[in-house]
């Protein structure tokens, strides 16, 4: 890592850390090494235990190292928490209507993300029209410092010095609809879960049902609200290409779409 030379250096994700290390994680934990920040509230992945997907990584890498565009798995937001060195970020929000960020490319089932650029060549082709893109959001996290990934926002990190980061991903309440649309509608590119889990919907609805009645039957609610929502819609525009259909459109951040934005932090 120290002698690296390449412009696109190896970077290591370890999602069994803690195991490895005998690492107790958690604020209850007697000798805890670190604990989720609690300004995040619940995460309700927890109701699954010990067959909740992937959720946490150890990352390393030298200067230079860094993810390329994406978004998180699942649908589900995260925290980065930089122990040493700094990373420079930059996201964007998604959503049906709008393109993704510049020099990016999403399969019409947006199931796959491909920036066929290394970071460097996305930064010198694309990073100034990138940051004249309403809802860029950009900046630099130091050491000690923890920053929050909203769910379904697009975002690439570039480590600028040699850095060791924590990174663990989440579902809180806001994002509960999100996630049980994600779990239910798109199971194909669902990510994470051992192989013995074979309907992670039903596993999360039967859990959560469990544990919190009440918050499933909201998540359920707001999933019927959002197919309401977008029979409407879908009706007002079959009504509009009979009749005087220009107009109706509408592409740009902020514009009417299936309400999936509506309520990202
Ligand atoms: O620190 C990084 O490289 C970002 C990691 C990241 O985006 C992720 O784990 O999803
Ligand atoms: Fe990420």
């Amino acid at each position: 890592m120290n002698n690296s030379r390449d412009e696109s250096p190896l970077y290591l994700f370890d999602c069994a850390f803690a195991e490895k290390m005998s690492l107790k994680v958690g604020k209850h934990e007697e000798h805890a090494a670190y604990w989720e920040p609690q300004c995040f509230g619940e995460d309700l992945f927890t109701v699954l235990g010990d067959q909740r997907p992937d959720s946490r990584w150890l990352i390393v890498g030298p200067e230079r190292s860094g993810s390329t565009f994406h978004k998180d798995p699942n649908a589900t937001s995260a925290w980065n928490a930089v122990i040493r060195g700094a990373k420079y970020w930059i996201m964007f929000p998604s959503s049906s209507s709008l393109p993704p960020p510049p020099g990016v490319f999403v399969s019409e089932d947006q199931s796959e993300v491909t920036s066929p650029l290394s970071i460097a060549e996305w930064l010198l082709g694309f990073h100034a029209e990138a940051r004249a893109t309403p809802g860029c959001l950009e900046g630099i996290c130091e050491e000690g410092e923890v920053l929050h990934v909203p769910s379904g926002y697009y975002h690439l990190v570039l480590n600028t010095k040699p850095s060791v980061a924590l990174t663990q991903n989440f579902v809180p309440r806001s994002r509960l609809g999100a996630v049980l649309e994600f779990l239910r509608d798109r199971p194909g590119q669902v990510s994470g879960f051992k192989e013995d889990v074979v309907d992670p919907y039903r596993l999360f609805v039967d859990r959560l049902g469990d544990v919190h009645p009440d918050l499933l039957q909201e998540g359920l609610d707001e999933l019927e609200r959002k197919a309401q929502g977008k029979k409407a819609r879908w009706e007002e525009l079959v009504k509009g290409s009979e009749g005087e259909a220009e107009g109706r459109f509408s592409f740009g951040f902020g514009a009417e779409d299936d309400g999936e934005d509506a309520d990202i932090p």
